[in-house]
């Protein structure tokens, strides 16, 4: 059940109206199956009428707003999702089947997320740059126009924060589409904007099927720049789509990211990351560790004490707080269990098992595998859920050709003491962010995020938003 939201969940939010759709979509709660509430199913004329609320902003107050004002805004945002993060917690919780503590944290990062930006966009300088006798140039930062941001399930919280938080501070007008199996937290992100002091039509929110309302933003010839995140065929779609009007396009389209265990590691520290990255949001995540390389002479403790952590692992419904939650809609779960049954010629290294008590939500068991061979399909395809393989590896070389060994290239993490190969690798491993001695290093908002080959293009999160989200203009005066 869900409980009291000030707002009809149902509607759409453009140009500033709440407005009922032209259809409806069931949403489900994961964690049991049953049915959470009506969501709008937008159409193609519904993005249409979006974009131009956004065009609309953009040609009215928005565009008046200084990069301070701006900033303001944001932070106020900010605090308004602090004071409501419980509640922000509670949806998302319901809504992608995410245990509390990591549904709560990711409403937190959101906050952050408006802070951050909030704070930054009055410190993003152009340059004077030396020319020839005469001249004074200098750059602009402007931004692109109407952005589109078309959002997955399994982060609605934290990827709104990083792309649309950057995309407002740098005074886009927005047309969000959240994902058709989790979209409550972006309404109630764009109902506490409202409040926040955003004028109406800066942010827009159209909920409704990837097919319809998301390929409607992709194609649109109003939008100027598109951000998506999801999955690698469904990103090569939307490039496509953005590439006929000409529109350059942030994706990031998840990974098989390695995490390098040495003969030195301190597994004592590395224990917690190389399980935790795997199983979080029960391994639906862009960034999951989803393979473990440890040197052979390593390789029997690594399985042994990984394989401790997963079965002290408990699987349950999400308002349980469980270490591992249901995964987000039938599709998935049985697109994970498919790679699970398919699997019968690996080495099973531990499980965390399903309690036939569970309620009828999409849950599947998480399992760790071992040893490996690099170009098994477990170690080569995004799986998506709570699965991790050890593959063992001889030396340096081999760990790097390992990891590079697949088509993404998301995060990578070293485990060594060794100060020179950990700046080795930093330089080898093909990703878009390297970790010594961690993973994540917190999920940082100030951290550049995205990727490299089928992980995507363009960079997310720090500052580095902030240039993704504008478009560069070079003045050249000349005054003799
Ligand atoms: O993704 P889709 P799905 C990966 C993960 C997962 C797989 C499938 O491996 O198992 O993708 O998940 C919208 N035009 N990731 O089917 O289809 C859709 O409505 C425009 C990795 O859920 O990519 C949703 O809002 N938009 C990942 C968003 O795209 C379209 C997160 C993602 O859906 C569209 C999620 C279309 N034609 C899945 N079709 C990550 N990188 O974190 C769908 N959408």
């Amino acid at each position: 059940m869900l409980p009291d939201i000030p707002f009809d969940p149902s509607q759409l939010l453009i140009g500033g109206q709440w407005r009922d759709p032209s259809d409806t979509l069931a949403l489900t709660n994961p964690s049991d199956g049953s049915d959470l509430a009506r969501i709008a199913k937008g159409t193609a004329a519904e993005v249409d009428l979006a974009v131009q609320a956004a065009q609309d902003a953009l040609d009215g107050d928005w565009s008046s707003f200084t990069a301070a004002e701006r900033g303001r805004v944001l932070t106020r945002l900010g605090q308004l999702v602090l004071e409501n993060v419980e509640f922000l917690t509670t949806l998302e919780s319901l809504d992608v089947g995410k245990p509390t503590t990591q549904a709560r944290a990711d409403a937190v990062a959101l906050a952050r997320y408006c802070e951050f930006y909030g704070g930054a966009v009055d410190k993003l300088l152009g340059q004077t740059i030396p020319y020839l006798n005469g001249y004074t140039v200098y750059t602009l930062r402007e931004p692109h126009g109407v952005t589109g941001h078309i959002v997955p399930w399994n982060y609605p919280m934290q990827i709104i924060g990083r792309s649309v938080g950057a995309a407002l501070a740098m005074g886009n007008a927005c047309v969000l589409k959240p994902a058709e199996d989790a979209c409550l937290t972006a309404l109630m992100f764009a109902y506490l904007a409202e409040q926040a002091g955003l004028p109406a039509g800066a942010l827009n929110v159209v909920p409704g099927l990837g097919r319809e309302a998301g390929a409607a933003l992709a194609g649109h010839p109003g939008v100027q720049h598109l951000s998506f995140t999801g999955s690698v065929a469904t990103g090569a779609m939307v490039q496509q789509a953005a590439g006929a009007n000409v529109v350059p396009v942030t994706l990031e389209l998840g990974g098989k990211s390695p995490q390098i265990v040495f003969e030195d590691a301190d597994l004592e520290a590395a224990l917690p990351f190389l399980v935790n990255a795997g199983l979080q949001n029960a391994g639906q995540t862009c960034s999951a560790s989803s393979r473990i390389l440890v040197h052979s002479s390593r390789f029997d403790e690594v399985a042994t004490r990984m394989g401790d952590a997963y079965r002290a692992k408990r699987i349950g419904p999400a308002n349980t707080d469980p270490d591992i939650g249901p995964l987000i809609n039938a599709t998935q779960r049985d697109r994970v269990m498919a790679f699970l049954d398919g699997a019968s010629d690996l080495p099973v290294l531990a499980e965390a098992s399903i309690s036939p008590d569970l309620p009828q939500g999409h849950y599947v068991p998480a399992r760790l595998f071992g040893p490996v061979k690099p170009d098994h399909r477990l170690a080569q395809q995004e799986i998506f859920g709570p699965v991790q393989v050890i593959i063992p590896f001889e030396t340096e070389d081999e760990a790097v050709a390992i990891a590079n060994g697949t088509d993404y290239g998301l995060v990578a993490s070293i485990w060594t003491k060794d100060g020179a190969r950990q700046m080795r690798l930093a330089k080898r491993l093909k990703s878009g962010q390297v970790f010594i001695n961690n993973y994540g290093a917190g999920g940082g908002v100030e951290l550049p995020f995205g990727g490299i080959g089928k992980s995507g293009h363009g960079r997310e999160k720090g500052f580095e938003a902030l240039y993704g989200f504008s478009t560069l203009k070079t003045v050249a005066a000349f005054h003799g």
